[in-house]
Formats: C-alpha cells, sequence, structure tokens
C-alpha cells in the first residue's frame, strides 16, 4: 500500500491511496484531523486513516505516472553520507587531503547527517534536476528515503536522489553545503510505501539508469545489505538533540556511484528504481 499526492487537471493537488495498480483519490475533508498527505502518514494507523476517506462510490483510476508530485508537505528533507563502502571509497578517491575523514565517519557510531533541503526546493518526479554551472564533475546518488513522523517514528519510505557536485566536495569538504544543497539538487517520489508494506530491508533493490541520447550511458544496482548502517538508527541519530515538528525526510546515502570519468551533463535522464517503491525518473536541466 502506497500513499502519495497528485495533480488534478486545474491544477490543485489531491491525496491519493495505491494498491498497486489502482489509485483511490481520498476525500481529506471527510476527516477534521486530515488536511495533509503528511497528517495522515504522521497518524497512529495511515493506512485505516486513508481508507477511511476513500469514497465508497469512486472507482479506482488508473493515472499516468507523471500525474504523481512529490509526496512532501512542510517536512524538512536531510541525508546521511558514507553509509556505503562504495561511497567511502569514492569520496576518499576524491578528495585526496581529506580521505580519513570518510574513512573515520564510515566506521564511527556517528554518522555524517546534513541538511539536504527545504520542501519548495525539491523537485517533483518528472521534472528537471540541476546540475550546477560552476561545476565540472556532477552525479545523482539514489537513496532510500525515510518518512519519520514527528515522533521520530519510520512510516514509510520512498526515493530520493541527493544531486552532488563531486568536483566541489573533492576540493574541501568544508565545501559541502554548496556540493549538495543548491537549486534543483533534490528529488522525491513518486509514492511513500507504508512501512509495513515494505518488502525486508536487506534484500530490497536500489537500480540507477541514467540514459543520454535515448541509450544507457551507465547502470548500476545494489541492495539495502550493503548498507553499513540501519535504518532504524539513522532517525534515531537525526532526531538526537532535534526537534521535527512537521517530521522529516531522511536519505540515506548511496551505494551506487558511477566511474570516475563520468559527470551528468544537460539532457540526460536520471531513473532510480527501488524494489517494493517504484521509480523516480527526471531530466537533467
Ligand atoms: O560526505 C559526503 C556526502 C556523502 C553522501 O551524500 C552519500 O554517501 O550518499
Ligand atoms: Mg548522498
Amino acid at each position: 500500500m502506497q500513499l502519495g499526492k497528485v495533480r488534478n487537471a486545474d491544477g490543485t493537488a489531491g491525496v491519493v491511496l495505491v494498491d498497486r495498480q489502482s489509485v483511490f483519490r481520498l476525500d481529506l475533508a471527510r476527516d477534521p484531523q486530515v488536511r495533509t498527505l503528511a497528517d495522515l502518514l504522521h497518524s497512529p494507523d495511515p493506512l485505516a486513516a486513508a481508507q477511511k476517506l476513500i469514497d465508497a462510490k469512486a472507482t479506482s483510476e488508473l493515472l499516468p505516472t507523471q500525474t504523481f508530485v512529490a509526496p512532501i508537505d512542510r517536512q524538512e528533507v536531510w541525508a546521511a553520507g558514507v553509509t556505503y563502502k562504495r561511497s567511502k571509497v569514492a569520496r576518499e578517491g576524491e578528495s585526496k587531503g581529506a580521505a580519513q575523514f570518510y574513512d573515520k565517519v564510515y566506521s564511527a557510531p556517528r554518522p555524517e547527517l546534513f541538511l539536504k533541503a527545504t520542501p519548495a526546493r525539491v523537485i517533483n518526479p518528472g521534472a528537471p534536476v540541476r546540475i550546477r554551472e560552476d561545476a565540472t564533475w556532477s552525479v545523482p546518488e539514489p537513496e532510500l528515503t525515510l518518512v519519520i513522523s514527528p515522533a521520530g517514528k519510520i512510516v514509510g519510505f520512498t526515493v530520493g536522489n541527493d544531486m552532488s557536485s563531486r568536483d566541489i566536495e573533492g576540493e574541501n569538504p568544508l565545501y559541502l553545503p554548496q556540493a549538495k544543497i543548491y537549486k534543483g539538487s533534490a528529488a522525491v517520489g513518486p509514492l511513500v510505501t507504508l512501512a509495513g508494506a515494505m518488502p525486508p530491508l536487506p534484500e530490497v533493490e536500489i537500480r540507477l539508469v541514467i540514459r543520454r541520447g535515448g541509450k544507457s550511458a551507465f547502470e548500476g544496482a545494489t541492495t539495502l545489505s550493503q548498507m553499513a548502517r540501519t535504518v532504524e538508527s539513522l532517525a534515531e541519530w537525526l532526531y538526537k538533540e532535534n526537534e521535527f515538528p512537521e517530521g522529516a525526510f531522511l536519505m540515506t546515502g548511496t551505494g551506487i556511484v558511477p566511474p570516475d570519468d563520468f559527470t551528468l551533463a544537460r539532457g540526460d535522464v536520471v531513473s532510480i528504481t527501488i524494489a517494493g517503491i517504484g521509480t523516480l525518473t527526471n531530466p537533467v536541466a
């Protein structure tokens, strides 16, 4: 079972429950406690709360995937780094003067966590993500993304793209916010799979395909069994000494890094598929 947001033909937004291929529009006006998708996700039983909002007379619809918009309301988007060995090795290679810090953070109890985006900065499925004009080496980072309630509970999972400028990050780790947080650098969606509906996490495959001129320019895959931390511990660290009254999204790090001679170009199309959730596709502007 999945929850998501759609853009209606008249430009307004709607909330939907998705059961495999069937999409049910929800009538939020039926429950005064529920004004947004986040209210549903943060309720004690999101599936039961959503099912109560289905119009009994409404039939399910088949919606084109471009109808879905990012399933976010007012949550901040955070990200974890160096949670897979592949990411540690790639950072050590790109930042010669600071390689030791990546090794240290990979094995330290405290993870690397950084603010990635505010909701207004998040790019919808199908809309263009960006590479920085002043970057020479840019990559997408395909990441399982946790949807966390204000109380710190992982209530669902979505797909995230942590667009990154490797040359800027590699020049000096203190440039990380510029390498990571810029216009068009974060995309999430298309849907949130409720926590209880997710397949067993270690088996979940993440796949990245980058197309250029209609042909595959890079393909890679990993599974969550390669992640050196648990999703629960990442959520716990994020909420330590912090408050998220609107809840939070947390990208959990990349385990797929294209070879060092690969950089994204305008016109590329990035598709990230996570088993149990779906595919987030964005062209590169
Ligand atoms: O330390 C740099 C960021 C790492 C990151 O974003 C990742 O591993 O996914
Ligand atoms: Mg990342």
